[in-house]
């Protein structure tokens, strides 16, 4: 008999636009963990990029929904939060960690907050210093440097830096405290993007070729893969490097594929790749 495991990923529904929990959730089963979920609310698309788009808040959802878990025995062994909305959110889901989390269990926090030095629309300076308190649970943060930028209160200081800074960036994090972080989108040549990842002790990067352009939601392809490889491998590195490789083979799918940015890339054609 073989023991599978059973993840639980906390973010919302944007109804359209591949992001948030129809990615997670299809990268998450193609990966052969029993994946639950917990939607914080439902977009009818998310908010990069669309008009009039609609928003039912399930914050009051929570505490029932967890109440039932709770009473069936359920644990998870990880839990992965994405994209949150508000400080009763966070508190909640500070509250998950503690009750749900399975011995020996990881937590995942994508700070989910922004990008190329702005906020989404919603979020605050206040919610991310919120945001960074949570983070304090972590086991991995996988935040870019935008969002970065903000939990620490440091000023965002765009596409010019160098090691020293990234270095300087992910021991800041540390000290937040979560155990690694692995900081995404570093570049420090025009045709290379990847990852920095830092464990306490070692900094370790990977690097892929960047492709030009802005693709809507591939950071939550990004850590959906990371969690479905760090489930597989336990190896902090390898699941940073190899979430980058299938986030750049989703984009590079986006290249051949007819659809307008903000509907997102295609990431199922890739899926394959995950099983
Ligand atoms: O992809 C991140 C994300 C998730 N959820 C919602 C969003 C965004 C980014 O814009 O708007 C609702």
């Amino acid at each position: 008999m073989t023991k599978q495991k059973r993840v639980l990923t906390i973010q919302d529904i944007s109804c359209v636009g591949r992001c948030s929990l129809t990615v997670a959730l299809p990268i998450l089963s193609a990966a052969g963990l029993e994946t639950a979920i917990l939607p914080t609310a439902v977009l009818s698309t998310h908010t990069g990029g669309f008009e009039g788009y609609t928003y039912r808040d399930l914050t009051g959802d929570i505490t029932p929904i967890t109440a039932h878990w709770k009473s069936l025995g359920l644990d998870f062994s990880a839990i992965y939060t994405g994209y949150l909305g508000s400080f009763e959110q966070l508190e909640l889901v500070s509250a998950i960690f503690d009750e749900l989390k399975a011995p020996g269990g990881a937590i995942l926090i994508d700070p989910v907050m922004g990008d190329n030095g702005t906020l989404y629309g919603g979020f605050t300076p206040e919610f991310a210093k919120g945001m960074a308190k949570l983070c304090s649970k972590a086991d991995v943060i996988v935040p870019n440097l935008t969002e970065a930028s903000f939990m620490l209160g440091v000023p965002y200081v765009g596409e010019k830096y160098d090691e020293t800074y990234v270095e300087g960036l992910l021991k800041s994090l540390l000290e937040l405290g979560c155990k690694n972080a692995v900081l995404t989108g570093i570049s420090f040549e025009p045709n290379r993007l990847g990852i920095a990842a830092y464990d306490g002790s070692d900094v370790s990067y990977y690097f892929t070729n960047r492709i030009d352009g802005y693709y809507h939601g591939t950071g939550d392809i990004y850590a959906s893969a990371f969690l479905a490889y760090y489930e597989r491998t336990g190896d902090l590195l390898e699941a940073a490097a190899k979430a980058a490789d299938f986030t750049l083979s989703c984009i590079e799918k986006k290249l051949e594929t007819e659809g307008e940015a903000r509907y997102g890339v295609p990431f199922e054609l890739c899926l394959g790749k995950l099983i």
